[in-house]
């Protein structure tokens, strides 16, 4: 690959007093979570993302979908972060050492970025890691054990759910505030990944680039996104991330 994109790049992000980053499936990929869609992803255990990650989809059959969540997250046990995860850890100290402004937000719900080290995460999507109430302010971190059965809320006795965001529902309103906001006022926007497809999620590379930042995207495939940015790189976010962040 072209590698005066990744001088480029590099120096745009050495530079810049603020960095957004929005991150997808696609750099936990190398951690072996499988991605949603492109290749290799699409289908978890013979469930489509988009028929069982619903409301409709939970009505459907609550005890189906509350053990494919269970299941996945006890999956995250095996999982570690990779060198794609580090590098985004280590460009937040980077920028924060410097003084500058580093806002990271996932669409990711496996935890692996605060794993690798970095803070104040958005999960723009919730995480495998939390369960909430359906009817009231409830949330309680869970660990990688199984849970078989669906829990009652301590506090209204409700049904738990995943603390996720399925099609349909919106996103936790502080969280997608922090991430548009900070879309909206960096330097440097870069999307690593992500097939940007999802929205309102995918949105911030729009709005990023409408308000005058430099935009980076790192993925395997072409993505909706890749003709708007400014520098579009075609590879493993495990391999290029540490060599952008240098
Ligand atoms: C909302 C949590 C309204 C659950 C997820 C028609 C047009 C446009 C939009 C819509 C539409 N119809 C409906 C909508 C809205 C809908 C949407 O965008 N649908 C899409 C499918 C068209 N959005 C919603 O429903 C959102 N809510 O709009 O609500 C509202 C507002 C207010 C009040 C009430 C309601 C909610 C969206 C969130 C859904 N939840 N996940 C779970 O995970 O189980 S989405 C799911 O997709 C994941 O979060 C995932 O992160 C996200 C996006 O996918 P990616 O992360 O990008 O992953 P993907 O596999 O797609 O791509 C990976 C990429 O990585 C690939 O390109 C691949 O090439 C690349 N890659 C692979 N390996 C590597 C790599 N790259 C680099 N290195 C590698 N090694
Ligand atoms: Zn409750």
């Amino acid at each position: 690959m072209a590698d005066d994109s990744i001088d480029r790049s590099r120096r745009l992000l050495a530079e810049a007093a603020s960095i957004a980053v929005l991150t997808g499936a696609g750099i936990s990929a190398e951690s072996g979570v499988p991605t949603y869609r492109g290749a290799g992803g699409g289908l978890w255990d013979g469930l489509k993302v988009e028929d069982w990650a619903t409301p409709e989809g939970y009505a459907r059959d609550p005890h189906r979908v509350w053990t494919w969540y269970s299941h996945r997250r006890v999956q995250l046990q095996q999982i570690e972060p990779n060198p794609g995860h580090r590098a985004l850890a280590e460009l937040q100290r980077r920028v924060g050492g410097r003084g500058g402004r580093f806002t990271l937000a996932t669409q990711n719900i496996d935890g692996l970025h605060q794993a690798a080290g970095n803070v104040n995460v958005l999960e723009l999507h919730g995480s495998l890691l939390r369960l909430r109430c359906w009817s009231c302010p409830y949330r309680r971190h869970v660990g990688y054990e199984p849970i078989e059965q669906i829990p009652a809320c301590p506090e209204c006795g409700a049904d738990l759910r995943p603390d996720v965001v399925w099609f349909g529902e919106g996103l936790p309103q502080h969280v997608w505030q922090a991430a548009a906001e900070a879309a909206g006022g960096c330097d440097v926007f870069l999307s690593a990944g992500t097939s940007a497809m999802v929205y309102p999620a995918a949105g911030l590379i729009e709005l990023a680039a409408r308000n005058g930042a430099r935009t980076i995207e790192v993925n395997l495939e072409p993505t909706p996104a890749s003709g708007l940015v400014d520098v579009s790189i075609r590879a493993k976010a495990g391999e290029i991330l540490p060599r952008l962040v240098g």
